[in-house]
């Protein structure tokens, strides 16, 4: 039988303690104000992330070049996201972007995308994954492609000289939130476009970047994480995200965390779960309103597709037991 165990809290309390004290005091949040009314307070500056400056001098060269600059998205919702935050910026300041990408059953990062990556390309931008494909990074580079890797993957050891990372993970990075999703990094690097060029275009992208930590199930412990949550519930601007809740039948002004992780987020999961990825960002990127809404009901039906699959699979599990 389970034996159980009280948890070690990770700051001491006093037995006389509220018990929304002693709770806080479990999951060591030392002021209950800050955690429950997150502020600006809360925010780090971009520039705390190792080799921003850099990967914008670079992404700005190639722009003044007129090269065309092709994102690599990942897979995965927050992939779609981050992807569609990349994609929307940098078409304010070059028409010449794109995305390529593969699908769920292909896997995670450049490794497993080089068939996709026309060796002419000058500027690569591999974002939510990568971190760790030094091989392809190499391999890629040697075609004379620049590469930048937006991400934040743990970094597993391996000294990636290939190409300009932007990863809150990395070692020698000072940037104290190691609980960022691809999105929001994604965001950082736009923060840091608009102060170089004195655009006023990230603020626009702020929904999908604050979505984008739900969506990969980043720590909302994290103050600065909780802020951009908030923030994201309030602002949803997105068209695609804006139609697919409508046609959810959830309300934009009332949609919560649980809502997005538990009725939308499955929604995005199942069309890329389908090897559909294409939707997932199209969804994203699209602002045609029909388009919008057609990529809506195909979400809303695979996620009903896949519900029905797992209950057809539950069933057959309980009745061959
Ligand atoms: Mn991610």
């Amino acid at each position: 039988m389970k034996k159980w165990r009280q948890r070690e809290p990770a700051l001491p309390y006093d037995e006389n303690d509220t018990i929304t004290k002693k709770l806080a005091c479990i999951y060591g949040i030392s002021d209950i104000d800050e955690f429950l009314n997150p502020s600006v307070r809360n925010i780090h500056h971009y520039s705390l992330l190792k080799n921003l400056e850099e990967v914008v001098n670079l992404i700005l060269l190639h722009i003044s070049k007129d090269h065309e600059i092709i994102i690599f998205a990942d897979i995965d919702h927050d992939g779609a996201l981050s992807g569609a935050i990349m994609y929307r910026y940098l078409r304010y300041l070059s028409a010449k972007v794109r995305i390529i990408h593969k699908q769920r059953r292909d896997g995670h990062g450049l490794n497993t995308a080089e068939d996709v990556i026309d060796p002419n390309t000058r500027l690569l931008v591999a974002i939510d994954s990568s971190t760790n494909d030094v091989d392809s990074c190499e391999r890629i580079r040697a075609n004379g492609t620049n590469i930048i890797i937006i991400d934040h993957h743990k970094w597993e050891g391996k000294d990636n000289t290939h190409a300009l990372i932007v990863n809150p993970q990395m070692p020698d990075c000072d940037y104290p939130n190691h609980e960022l999703s691809g999105g929001m990094v994604a965001y950082k690097v736009c923060q840091a476009l608009d102060d170089y060029t004195g655009g006023d275009y990230a603020e626009e992208m702020v929904d999908m970047a604050g979505l984008s930590l739900l969506a990969d199930s980043m720590s909302a412990l994290e103050p600065e994480n909780r802020y951009y949550i908030d923030l994201a519930l309030k602002n949803v601007k997105n068209l695609g995200l804006k139609t697919l809740l409508n046609e959810l039948k959830v309300d934009t002004n009332t949609m919560d965390s649980n809502k997005f992780v538990y009725s939308v987020s499955p929604c995005v999961s199942a069309i890329t779960r389908k090897n559909e990825f294409e939707k997932a960002i199209g969804l994203y990127i699209s602002d045609d309103p029909i388009e919008c809404l057609e990529i809506a009901k195909e979400l809303i039906n695979a996620n009903k597709e896949r519900k029905i699959k797992q209950k057809q699979s539950y069933q057959t599990n309980t009745t061959s037991n």
